[in-house]
């Protein structure tokens, strides 16, 4: 690896970059400039390594594995870029002699929105694993010209804005002309005997779409493995668009252009739910289609073995069900394009592909119709109904008799394609993401799958990158621990454990308060600056920062923080451990449930933070706009964690296992990740409350739960709902005030046990209260928490992935 030997030569060479840039004066250069130069400057750096990692993947012909993902959630790159490539102390001397603050450049980043939240930060944080372990991984993705909308609030409302991060450019990427590829839509497909009398499939009148990669650099940590991130961008074939001009359809041509233009425009504003459109769906085959056909192109152009042999050498890893059709088209080049037969094709597939699932919401579950699919992927559909003829044929007779088995595994059922289903039916391994949720699946989600293939099921317990969330986000916390145990934990994250022997000493204690105290400053210097709002360090800070969802109560936590004021309120003379309470989080732009939420948190910090009589106790603040950069301010500062989904529905969560690093304590129900975490600290590290997964899942089987006997029982949630309706809360009069999501708790008999758990999350904020109050055995709690975080670092998981899922080793060099 090149480097820059000291801030001289950093100054000099970052001087002629800019130069050549820009063509001006250092003294004009706007912060965006600077960060664009530096970015430039780091790209020189590790060029010749970008190139020299994929040779040596290709000369030593190791297996590689590439992770498909509609979303790559990757946040800001020149911090976690300099870090990777240990130059950001001579980074931040060189640019201080030149009269800036690498502080302030950092921000001048847009930071790409190129995801919706879990999902895509987990495939952001693997890749960013696969480079640190020399793993020879790389992502698959779509470059949308517009990631997900900026956040605003107006009268306490979510307002959407669209988010044109390119257009200052992007120094990170680069195109790639040559690489481009052609993906086929619409037209007809049927199947005729060829010369020899073996059926050949004809595609015709389909329209083509020009792919065309722009990599991303993935840089290791003090290692020399830059790995790739491949996004494809949409563009219309110029051949296309004169052919129809040519024939003189002017309007079916403009037409075809501006299609064509809309696949890579938008990324989806959709997390855990999923709305069948078929812009989506021409997205998913899109990025699958291309990267599929580079994969195949490379392997052949670059590996010389058969096609037969395929599987040894490449590892798919579909990131949930967006990437499904990997396996039909995987099938269609190998049949069409290499001359495969069905069964080898089909062979070669299922040992190739890899799925995840990451929920068992069905609300989120992709199913396509029919008849779209049909239409717009004519070849792929053809494959896909006779993968279910297949599979039902041998399902009918391996359980003669059992009509309903069927339908528990159709590919094809009801006018849908089950995309999940073809999924786990194309897989060799199916994975969960915590140890309840992969439970879960093999109990009920996918119970028929299990019992035809449980050597498929495993799981995979999520991780987030310890570099990014611990060493990035809060370098205070990581020099305390260099001191502490010195820095092994950061190329081994288990080593966090040493800290164990700290938790209770004084000295240590002093100083992880004094870092947490600086890291609460520094975000209520934040809070000042945009929100003109003081809030104190010396309370606790409790946060609840992830996507607006009923299912993850974030009506629970306002319903709480509005019974604490009225507590207050009613006994003027009360004393309480002050609180922060913060929360962030996008809606999506069509769920009214979520958006209400959000200007119920509003409306509530309005009443509470102008209320004299209380505001000194307590602060409420909806932050704006939470994204991965945002998150990199609030994890380091918060003292409690806030992971109260209804048991069974969180597939992992993975802003849980960021909290922890940084030293906060779970307030948490049995769900997802929240099961693990507590079993690693133990119960008097962490709170746990609420309804168990069985326990919710036996209400809604046998009922049992009624939200209006709850209303009736307890005057406490009568007051609470009652102020959702009656105006008291929004002061205007008239009006149906919180009236929807009033239904969802008592006319729909609140789906998500809201009001169930209520009582029990009161005393556990109390528990909270009551532990904070002894500040000896919170440090204590803190530091446990830190020092079993190593196990959550996403290293550990992608060494399980690498070892029992892709079998691929790591590439030294
Ligand atoms: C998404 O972010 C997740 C699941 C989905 O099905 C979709 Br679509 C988007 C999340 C889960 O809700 C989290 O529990 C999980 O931690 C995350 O995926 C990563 O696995």
């Amino acid at each position: 690896m090149k480097k820059w030997q000291d801030k001289e030569e950093f100054k000099k060479l970052f001087t002629e970059k800019a130069h050549i840039l820009w063509e001006k004066d250092l003294r004009d250069m706007t912060l965006n400039e600077v960060y664009q130069t530096i970015a430039y400057m780091i790209r020189d750096l590790v060029s010749e390594d970008w190139i020299r990692t994929n040779e040596i993947y290709a000369e030593q012909k190791v297996k590689q594995v590439y992770y498909f993902s509609i979303e790559f959630l990757i946040g800001r790159l020149l911090e976690s870029n300099l870090l990777g490539i240990d130059m950001d102390d001579i980074c931040r001397q060189g640019l201080e002699d030149m009269g800036w603050d690498l502080n302030k450049v950092i921000p001048a980043e847009r930071d790409p929105g190129l995801g919706n939240g879990g999902l895509g930060r987990l495939a952001a944080c693997f890749i960013d694993s696969l480079a640190a372990l020399q793993l020879p991984g790389h992502g698959n993705s779509i470059r949308y010209q517009y990631g997900l909308f900026n956040q605003r609030i107006v009268d306490n409302q979510q307002v959407e804005l669209p988010d044109n991060w390119l257009v200052n450019g992007y120094p990170w990427e680069v195109k790639k002309v040559d690489k481009a590829v052609y993906v086929r839509f619409g037209g007809n497909a049927y199947m005729r005997p060829d010369e020899d009398g073996n059926l050949e499939c004809v595609h015709e009148k389909y329209s083509s779409v020009r792919a065309v990669p722009y990599d991303v650099p993935i840089i290791g940590y003090h290692n020399n493995t830059v790995n790739t991130l491949r996004l494809w961008r949409a563009e219309y074939s110029r051949e296309q668009l004169y052919q129809e001009l040519s024939i003189g359809d002017r309007r079916r041509a403009f037409r075809y252009k501006d299609s064509v233009q809309q696949i890579s425009r938008f990324l989806y504003p959709d997390d855990s739910h999923e709305d069948g459109r078929r812009l989506r769906l021409m997205q998913e085959y899109f990025f699958v289609s291309a990267g599929l056909q580079s994969i195949v192109r490379h392997y052949k152009k670059k590996y010389h073995e058969s096609i037969y042999k395929f599987d040894r050498y490449v590892a798919i890893h579909i990131n949930d069900t967006h990437p499904a059709l990997v396996i039909p088209e995987l099938m269609r080049i190998l049949m069409d394009e290499e001359g495969v037969s069905w069964d080898a094709a089909w062979n070669i597939t299922v040992r190739t592909v890899a799925y995840t699932n990451h929920t068992i919401l069905p609300e989120a579950m992709e199913k396509w119709s029919i008849p779209m699919f049909k239409e717009l992927l004519p070849r792929i559909y053809l494959i896909v109904e006779e993968i279910n003829n297949r599979w039902l044929k041998e399902v009918r007779s391996l359980y003669p008799g059992d009509g309903s088995r069927a339908r528990d595994v159709a590919v094809l059922w009801d006018g849908q394609v089950h995309m999940a289903h073809l999924a786990v039916l194309g897989s060799h391994s199916v994975n969960g993401v915590a140890e309840i949720h992969s439970q879960i699946l093999k109990d009920s989600t996918l119970h028929q799958f299990y019992t035809c293939f449980p050597h498929r099921f495993s799981n995979k317990t999520n991780g987030i990158s310890h570099r990014r969330w611990l060493i990035e986000a809060n370098p205070q916390l990581a020099s305390l621990i260099d001191d502490t145990i010195g820095d092994s934990w950061r190329r081994t994250p288990s080593k966090l454990q040493d800290l164990m022997p700290f938790a209770d000493d004084p000295a240590f204690q002093e100083q992880l308060t004094r870092v947490k105290k600086d890291r609460k400053e520094i975000l209520a210097r934040y809070i000042r600056d945009r929100y003109d709002t003081d809030v104190r360090t010396d309370s606790i800070f409790d946060i609840q920062i992830k996507r607006i969802h009923l299912y993850k109560r974030q009506t629970l936590n306002i319903l709480h923080i509005l019974h604490l004021y009225y507590l207050l309120k009613d006994n003027p003379k009360l004393k309480i451990t002050p609180r922060t309470f913060l929360f962030g989080g996008k809606a999506a732009a069509g769920y009214g449930e979520a958006k209400e939420t959000i200007r119920l948190i509003n409306v509530v910090a309005h009443m509470v933070n102008s209320d004299r009589k209380v505001n000194k106790q307590m602060k409420v603040l909806f932050l704006e706009n939470y994204n991965v950069s945002l998150g990199q301010l609030l994890f380091p500062a918060a003292d409690v964690s806030e992971q109260i989904s209804t048991a069974g529905k969180e597939a992992s969560g993975t802003g849980n296992m960021k909290f922890m690093m940084n030293g906060a304590i779970t307030l948490g129900t049995m769900d997802g990740a929240n099961v693990e975490i507590h079993r690693k600290v133990g119960d008097e590290n962490c709170v746990i409350f609420g309804l168990r997964a069985d326990e919710v899942m036996n209400y809604y089987i046998h009922g049992g739960y009624s939200s209006w006997q709850m209303y009736s029982d307890d005057a406490a949630i009568r007051r609470l709902m009652d102020a959702l309706v009656d105006g008291s809360i929004d002061g205007s009069i008239g009006g149906d005030h919180f009236g929807m999501l009033y239904s969802a708790f008592l006319d729909r008999n609140d789906e998500y046990f809201v009001l169930k758990d209520f009582q029990p999350y009161c005393q556990a904020q109390q528990e909270i209260a009551k532990r904070y109050g002894d500040h000896t055995k919170w440090c204590h709690s803190s530091v446990v928490n830190i020092a079993q975080s190593g196990y959550f670092s996403s290293d550990r998981t992608i060494q399980q992935y690498a070892d029992d899922i892709w079998r691929i080793k790591p590439v030294k060099h």
